[in-house]
């Protein structure tokens, strides 16, 4: 499958573990998708609208045969199918996926904008992100994203909640 792209997903609703597990789990069943890599969860201080539960954030990467469109569409397909409703924007979620790189491509559409247009400022995005890959840079900067989140602030508001190390990782979303 030959494109590469990285995910972030968050849950600040109910069994907020399990929703992510079974994100991930609904992700790599599409025959058009691989999970290839998988951070740790970290637990996260509401940005935006803070009067929230605290969420459960992580990042996967991915291979992929779909076209961006395609990728987004399963994502917003799958947050249904999991019960999301959005009641408003940033508002309390059971499941948010939402895309943040795709190979190395700028992608300006109406309904996706690619990278992800505020990852740079989201310690909750990088954080999991740079556990993944620590050597990335966006397209069009010469700014290694490492550098990048050692200028945002907020880092205290993102805390390991569970290690996931290596290939056992996947054993955890094969059920
Ligand atoms: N998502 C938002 C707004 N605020 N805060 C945290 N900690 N984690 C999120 O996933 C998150 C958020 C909009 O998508
Ligand atoms: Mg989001
Ligand atoms: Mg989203």
């Amino acid at each position: 499958m030959k494109n590469n792209a990285f995910l972030s997903l968050g849950s600040n609703m109910g069994i907020r573990e399990e929703f992510l597990k079974h994100a991930i789990s609904r992700l790599h069943q599409s025959p058009n998708i691989e999970v290839t890599a998988l951070s740790s969860i970290y637990e996260t201080d509401p940005v935006g609208y803070t009067d929230q539960g605290l969420f459960l954030n992580m990042v996967v990467r991915i291979s992929t045969t779909l076209s961006p469109l395609e990728l987004l569409k399963l994502c917003l397909d799958v947050e249904k199918e999991m019960g999301r409703i959005r009641e408003f924007k940033w508002g309390p979620r059971v499941i948010d996926l939402d895309i943040l790189l795709y190979n190395k491509e700028n992608i300006e559409m109406e309904a996706l904008h690619i990278p992800h247009p505020r990852m740079r400022e989201r310690a909750f995005v990088l954080v999991p992100l740079l556990e993944i890959d620590r050597s990335l840079v966006l397209p069009n900067s010469d700014t290694p994203l490492v550098e990048v989140l050692d200028e945002i602030p907020d880092k205290e508001g993102v805390r390991l909640w569970k290690q996931i190390n290596g290939e056992d990782a996947f054993a955890l979303f094969e059920s």
